[in-house]
């Protein structure tokens, strides 16, 4: 058999989609039909590139390709249904025959390490491409790369410097997580501050309602974007009143902003540039803020630092809120190749070991749970 192609993502639209090529055609295969961007010299196990397919010069989509075993390949794109048919119908026309999937879970290799099982698992569920190369980073490189260093039987690495090594690759987990699995941001303010209108400004369409009626918004609403490397849940909330009527729906409204504040990933709190500074909120002291003045088109207020000033009306300024977002998330700096964490159980593991001061038990954990090596106990 030449080469076989099938699709590895559940049926339906989710994010990103996967399709598995395998066989001793496969790169001949890939060959005609992926192009890579920037410099390429050939496929490597272990190796992600970053491109497109392409039919002839009928751009397919953005791809990220992943070269897992002799032979093996899977292609990540957008998860779109008809894109993965028409991905999978040109491999098809390239050579490929249709397989099932039962037959590249077989192939497996047994003597895949955890890291390895997880990755291949956990990159069906990232929800953005680069969350898939950064996930396929820590097999060879990345977390596997500074496991093994640390492992090495000369290694001279101390307990501290290894401690540390854990607290910041925990720290990084943190950023690299926003990327694979998206991330939810609410828009906070008083009423009437124009919450709804930047909704409906940064989704491009009339998903709330806008009004000059204080209170408008009571059930939250939200719409799903691209920011920097992000999938973001953007969610317009009910504006913070405390003067909201006792028993009424906007107590209740108010308790679900509260809630939705607490259960996030960044906080963009509102200000009405045509209205007096209202008193601080208290917000949730983990997640992190971004602070904007609206309406800016009506006033221009004295510029104070750390604050984006934009109009949701005419857009203005939007474009340094993405930006902010963007930093504020810690994206800037997030190489794909950094070792990060990407499952509950490797950040357990990692913790794990910050509380341990035993060297010998130390590699004893990394070895059975993240190397996937069992050495003798001593
Ligand atoms: N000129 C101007 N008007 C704005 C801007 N943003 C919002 N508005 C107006 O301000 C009023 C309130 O806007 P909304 O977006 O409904 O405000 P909100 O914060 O969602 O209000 P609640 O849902 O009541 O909490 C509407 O009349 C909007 O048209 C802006 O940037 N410039
Ligand atoms: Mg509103």
């Amino acid at each position: 058999m030449s080469a076989t192609v099938c699709v590895l993502t559940g049926k339906g639209h989710s994010a990103i989609g996967s399709i598995a090529l395998w066989g001793p055609q496969a790169e001949t295969i890939l060959g005609r039909v992926f192009i890579p961007s920037g410099k390429f010299e050939g496929f490597r196990l272990g190796g992600i590139y970053h491109g497109h397919i392409a039919d002839a010069d009928n751009l397919i989509d953005d791809v990220v390709v992943g070269c897992e075993g002799l032979h093996q390949f899977v292609i990540h794109c957008h998860g779109n249904p008809i894109l993965l048919e028409k991905i999978v119908r040109l491999c098809l026309a390239s050579g490929a025959q249709q397989g099932p999937l039962e037959t590249i879970l077989d192939n497996t290799a047994p003597d895949a390490t955890p890291i390895e099982r997880e990755a291949s698992i956990e990159q069906l569920g990232a929800v953005t491409l680069d969350g898939v190369r950064i996930i396929q980073a820590q097999i060879n490189a990345g977390l596997s790369a500074t496991v093994r260093g640390w492992l090495v039987e000369d290694n001279t690495t101390s307990v501290d410097t290894i401690h540390q090594q854990c607290r910041h690759i925990l720290d990084r987990s943190v950023i690299a997580g926003r990327i694979i699995h998206g991330v939810r941001i609410v828009l906070a303010g008083p009423p009437n501050s124009g919450k709804s209108a930047l909704l409906n400004a940064l989704a491009g369409s009339e998903k709330a309602i806008v009004s000059d009626t204080a209170g408008t918004t009571r059930d939250w609403v939200s719409a799903t974007i691209k920011i920097g490397p992000f999938r973001a849940e953007i969610v317009d909330t009910a504006g913070l009143d405390p003067q909201a009527i006792r028993q009424s729906p906007d107590v209740k409204a108010q308790q679900i902003t509260r809630d939705l504040l607490r259960d996030c990933d960044c906080i963009i709190l509102l200000q009405d540039a045509t209205q007096p500074a209202v008193p601080e909120f208290t917000l949730p002291e983990s997640i992190p803020v971004v602070r904007v003045v609206n309406k800016c088109d009506l006033v221009l207020p004295q510029p104070q630092p750390g604050h984006v000033y934009l109009s949701a009306k005419t857009g203005r300024g939007i474009d340094t809120l993405l930006e902010a977002i963007t930093r504020t998330l810690g994206a800037q700096d997030l190489t794909p190749g950094e070792p990060v964490a990407f499952t509950p159980r490797q950040k357990h593991l990692l913790e794990d070991i910050l509380q341990c001061r035993d060297i010998q038990r130390m590699r004893h954990l990394l070895e059975e749970h993240l190397a996937g090596v069992t050495f003798p106990t001593i």
